[in-house]
């Protein structure tokens, strides 16, 4: 049995997701996991005597102009190690939880060994802001081992940041118990769905990246051939540009936004398209989401999205920007039921295989017990 912790952001988004389903099956393995995050994060939702919570408290005193949370993480970090003994600290994100590992590993007594996985954002950083090169830079180099989460991220950050050091790549898994897809009546009588209209779904942050205004633009063209709704779920700053386009181009009366959601595998379940149009993207989780429920995906031909997307076989890829051959790729899909249901299938047997949890959570055992040896 290993004790290991676990640090990451735990609000929504993929990464926390990753973090905290990962500890969740550990845990149903035996291992003891201890989250070390700034709040409870939002996907642990199971009770079990294997999972503890430990939660940094940042102190307000006058003094700081900025609260010292990256300090008070590598104090809780350190904390933990020595009080629960444990083995494994595995952080995501380099910044700033790789450099709070270090801190930490040398303030403890015990010895630990650290795991970083990066999940993109450290490079979307490094694209803006160079200030942040060498921390980063130090902080996956003095990590004990580096995952990321596709084949590109790893390529782009050994290049980026003139990395010699080995990493594995580890993809995203979802769980299989919560996402499949669901036969459910009523839900897109609800919604105001006909039972003859198609449905795309886009699910994100709604930051720039995702370029949502590239999903109304390609559905624009979508709903001219073939009777369809598109689902845009999700909130971000992008949220009400995309409604003001959707007015723009006079979709609006088929484009349903419907904000943050926690149900999303009720809502892929009634989808026939997932569209995800990003400029950058290291895995695209919502892909992966989607793909287990059976719905096929065209995106990007971005970072990790080709490597989730099987081009032809589960969904198309397109080069960024280019609503025109999505747009196409939709029609085709929708206008043909064989070819939907072919990719609807493939679709799920990759996520399946490929992705499945229980040979992700043992590739992170396999380096973690690697480590210890
Ligand atoms: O995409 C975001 O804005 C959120 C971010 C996160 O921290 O969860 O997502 C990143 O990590 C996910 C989990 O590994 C990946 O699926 C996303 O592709 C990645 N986002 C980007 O690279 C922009």
């Amino acid at each position: 049995m290993l004790k290991i912790g676990i640090t990451c952001y735990p609000t929504v988004g993929g990464s926390g997701v990753i973090a905290t389903e990962l500890g969740m099956l550990m845990a149903e393995r035996g291992h003891e996991i201890h989250f070390i995050t700034s709040g409870l994060p939002f996907r642990l939702n199971k009770v079990s005597p294997k999972i503890y919570y430990h939660e940094v408290e940042v102190s307000h005193y006058p003094v700081f102009q900025y609260p010292p949370y990256d300090l008070a993480l590598a104090t809780k970090m350190a904390e933990v190690i020595d009080q629960e003994e444990l083995d494994i600290l595995h952080v995501h994100y380099a910044m700033p939880h790789a450099i709070c590992a270090m801190l930490a590993r040398d303030m403890a007594e015990r010895e630990v060994k650290i795991v970083t996985t990066l999940h993109g954002t450290d490079i979307t950083v490094l694209g803006i802001d160079h200030t942040f090169k060498k921390m980063i830079k130090h902080g996956i180099e003095e990590s004990d081992a580096v995952t990321a989460v596709s084949r590109s991220l790893m390529n782009q950050t050994k290049e980026m940041l003139d990395i010699e050091k080995d990493m594995s790549v580890i993809y995203n898994f979802v769980n299989e118990e919560e996402y499949y897809k669901r036969e459910i009546l009523g839900i897109k009588d609800e919604y105001g769905i006909q039972p003859d209209e198609k449905v795309l779904i886009h699910i994100s942050n709604f930051r720039k990246v995702k370029r949502v205004n590239d999903v109304i633009e390609t559905f624009e063209k979508v709903q001219r051939e073939v009777k369809s709704k598109l689902l845009m779920v999700g909130d971000g700053p992008e949220y009400s540009n995309a409604m003001k386009y959707a007015k723009e181009l006079d979709v609006a009366d088929q484009v349903l936004f419907l904000g943050k959601q926690k149900n999303i595998r009720d809502l892929l379940s009634i989808s026939d398209l997932k569209l995800l149009l990003s400029e950058k993207e290291s895995f695209g989780l919502v892909v992966l989401e989607a793909m287990a429920c059976q719905v096929p995906a065209i995106g990007t031909n971005v970072g990790g999205i080709p490597e989730v997307i099987s081009h032809e076989k589960t969904g198309y890829i397109v080069e960024t920007g280019d609503t025109v051959s999505a747009a196409a790729y939709a029609t085709k899909i929708l206008k043909n039921e064989l070819l939907q249901k072919k990719l609807s299938e493939s679709a799920f047997n990759l996520a399946r295989d490929k992705f499945h949890s229980s040979r992700i959570v043992e590739e992170y055992l396999d380096i973690y017990k690697g480590l210890l040896q």
